[in-house]
This record gives C-alpha cells, sequence and structure tokens, in this order.
C-alpha cells in the first residue's frame, strides 16, 4: 500500500532539533510538516519561520507548510523565499478575504498549493477551491495543539472528498490525532498521506526508523 508519511515537527525535541531531523530523514519519513501559528487564527504559538529556515536547509526532503494564521496573504512571500519547487503550503480559507489570491502565489512561486479544512469547515464551503489546489489537508482535531483527541464526524467530510478529488484533481492528507487505526482504514480508501504526531511518532521512546518501519508493514 503506497501512502506518504509526514512528521509534525512541532512535536520534535527542540533540545537537538538536528538530530531529530537527521533521525527522521534516516528513518525514511517523506516530509517534514511544519505548524506556524501567530497566536490570534489559534490559540497557540508553536512554529515560526525560523523554525521553517532550518527544516527546510537541514534536509532534502521536502517540506509542507501548515498557516495557521490570520491574513496569510500579508505574510505569504516571507514563507515562500526559503522553500524549493515542490514544497507544500496550506492554507485555512477562513483566514483570508480572498484565499484564491493567495493560493495563486503559492503557484506562481512554484510551491505546489494546499487548503486545510477545520473539523467543523464544510466541503462545500471550499468547493470552488478544491479545483484550484493539489492537496486538501483534513484537520481530524481542531487546529492548534497536538495531542487532541480525534473528532469523529469528519469521518464524513473524508468520504466526501474522496468522491470529488479525481474529478477535482487533489490528494487529501490527514493531519491530527492520526493512530495506526486511521491509517489501516483510510489509506486504502485514497488518503494519500499522514501527519504523525504524539499520537503514533513523537515521545514514544522508540526510534524514529523503527515506528516508521512499524507503519509501513502494517498489514491491511
Ligand atoms: C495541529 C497541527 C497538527 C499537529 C499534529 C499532532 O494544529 O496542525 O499538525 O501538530 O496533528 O499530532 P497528534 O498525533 O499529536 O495529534
Ligand atoms: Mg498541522
Amino acid at each position: 500500500m503506497q501512502f506518504e508519511l509526514m512528521a509534525s515537527m512541532m512535536c520534535a525535541n527542540y533540545g537537538n532539533l538536528e538530530k531529530e531531523v537527521k533521525s527522521l530523514e534516516a528513518g525514511g519519513i517523506d516530509s517534514f510538516h511544519i505548524d506556524i501559528m501567530d497566536g490570534r487564527y489559534v490559540p497557540n504559538f508553536a512554529m515560526s519561520l525560523n523554525d521553517m529556515k532550518y527544516i527546510a536547509q537541514a534536509s532534502g526532503k521536502p517540506v509542507d507548510v501548515h498557516l495557521m494564521i490570520e491574513h496569510p496573504n500579508n505574510r505569504i512571500q516571507l514563507f515562500l523565499n526559503y522553500l524549493r519547487p515542490g514544497d507544500t503550503v496550506y492554507i485555512h480559507p477562513e483566514a483570508e478575504y480572498h484565499p484564491s489570491t493567495t493560493l495563486q502565489s503559492i503557484i506562481n512561486a512554484g510551491m505546489t498549493p494546499g487548503i486545510a479544512i477545520n473539523p467543523g469547515t464544510s466541503v462545500e464551503t471550499v468547493m470552488e477551491m478544491l479545483r484550484i489546489v493539489k492537496k486538501v489537508l483534513v484537520m481530524s482535531v481542531n487546529p492548534g495543539n497536538a495531542g487532541q483527541m480525534y473528532l469523529p464526524y469528519v469521518g464524513k467530510k473524508i468520504t466526501k472528498l474522496l468522491a470529488l478529488k479525481e474529478e477535482m484533481d487533489f490528494e487529501i492528507f490527514w493531519d491530527g490525532a492520526c493512530g495506526a487505526d486511521k491509517i489501516l482504514e483510510y489509506a486504502p480508501r485514497g488518503v494519500k498521506g499522514f501527519v504523525l504526531g504524539t499520537t503514533l511518532l513523537f515521545g514514544k521512546g522508540q526510534d524514529y526508523a523503527q515506528t516508521l518501519q512499524d507503519i509501513r508493514e502494517l498489514r491491511f
């Protein structure tokens, strides 16, 4: 079964970020998930521009930048300046008056445009943007914190998105409380990738390479 695994770097050990990046890379992570917060759009400050810059240059793997900030269009260039073609930038449509303008800036810079959909946001609300983006990050927890409980009503939204993804040409990614049970259920149905945080990857006292191998060897 083919699926991508992303490391949620807000859950990493900042006492030795270089070692974290290298271990994850050597362990076979597909990309680094960077949660940028402004303390306004979400009630937290996780990572910021310097963290993203460091990880983007420390690794040869792609980064996917999840912007949980108000009015991302005002600051999008700051982030795009340090990314490489093929990196992904997700915005939350609710955080911008004209989200399609922001998505166009991401496309013009050569990055992959994405939207993140909150648990309380319906597919219908973002329908037109599904035609623009290549990636949809489905939040299965409310944005702002790691270590939260899965919100089961999100499952119905994923079913709706799976029915639209071929026609509208986007891929679906999972963010929040991702356990092996979610990968077992949703990878075969067509969810392309999973963000791994405290539920499955970080703070377990187990080597990242071993954890990632265990996930790749799940029996579907
Ligand atoms: C939440 C953020 C996520 C989390 C990640 C944590 O605002 O967007 O990327 O960091 O989901 O995973 P877990 O397994 O601790 O919920
Ligand atoms: Mg995230």
